[in-house]
């Protein structure tokens, strides 16, 4: 039985309208984003297509970071979506995509939580990190690409030595192999559901009442790592916007937006 990420082996356990109903399969690519961008800008009737690599030779995080990742035993993917939506609403995507993870990777048995914004974590380890990206002209969006990394099916030894005290796969953590295919399609369904919660509905709450429940960093003493520069503070809340709400020790709060910060623990990555 072939385990490719091809559209054949996925749609029959994806339940959506729209989203996953094209999906272009690449054996190898350098980023599934950067291509994205392209059919993006290309085919006006890309809204919800979906390309998946089996590997990413150029694989990107956020803010020049990188991504990486084994042949084939990974989820690389991103979704184009191109909604009628303001710029500033952009941001509240990541945690859309944050709350369809965990419940996905939760459904599998696994204990999985969101360290805002963008990671999804088990046992205080990466095992999922998400991209979102915009084009946008006058503040309106043209498009977003979702991208989403989640290490699946990868053994400890396929962990590069700098980063295996703080990533994990989904696979060393449940000590279970996982069906990429169903799991691909799980998180699709779950994303249209609450995506669809928030454009047609103007319901955002639902997402974000997931990603505080499993909140990684929320009533704890965290980090602030914001252009280099390193804060201690204690996370308060998410507000209704998705922004994370700290207190630093002066009690003066403030708002985080997701783009340019990145969260630390007391423990380095938790
Ligand atoms: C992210 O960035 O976590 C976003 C990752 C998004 C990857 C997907 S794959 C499909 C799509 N196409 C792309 O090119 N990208 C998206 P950030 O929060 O900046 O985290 C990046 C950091 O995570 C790196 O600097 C490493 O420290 C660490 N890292 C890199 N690869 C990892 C992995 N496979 N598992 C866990 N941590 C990793």
């Amino acid at each position: 039985m072939s385990d490719l990420l091809t559209f054949d082996e996925i749609a029959p356990f994806l339940h959506t309208n729209y989203i996953g109903k094209n999906i272009i399969h690449f054996d190898t690519i350098g980023s599934t984003n950067d291509q994205a961008k392209i059919t993006a800008d290309d085919v006006p009737s890309s809204n919800g297509t979906v390309l998946i690599s089996e590997e990413q030779t150029a694989g990107r995080g956020r803010l020049g970071r990188k991504w990486i990742s084994t042949k084939g035993k990974n989820i690389l993917m991103s979704i184009i979506l191109k909604p009628d939506m303001m710029l500033k609403d952009a941001v509240k995507i990541t945690q859309i995509a944050a709350a369809a993870l965990v419940c996905s990777i939760r459904t599998l048995g696994i204990d999985a939580y969101i360290k805002w914004p963008n990671d999804i974590i088990v046992n205080n380890k990466k095992v999922c990190g998400i991209l979102t990206e915009t084009k946008s002209k006058l503040s309106k969006i043209q498009y977003i690409i979702l991208g989403i990394g989640i290490n699946v099916n990868i053994n400890s030894n396929e962990i590069p030595q700098d980063l295996i005290k703080t990533a994990s796969s989904l696979y060393i953590e449940s000590k279970n192999k996982i069906s990429r295919k169903k799991l691909t399609a799980d998180v699709i369904n779950n994303f249209e559901k609450f995506y669809n919660k928030f454009l047609i509905d103007n319901d955002f709450n639902s997402s974000l009442e997931i990603c505080r429940k499993y909140s990684a960093v929320l009533n704890k003493k965290i980090y602030v790592i914001n252009k280099n520069k390193k804060y201690e503070a204690l996370a308060v809340d998410i507000n209704n916007n998705g922004e994370l709400i700290v207190e630093y020790e002066d009690l003066r709060r403030e708002k985080l937006n997701s783009n340019e910060i990145s969260i630390r623990g007391e423990h380095e990555y938790i």
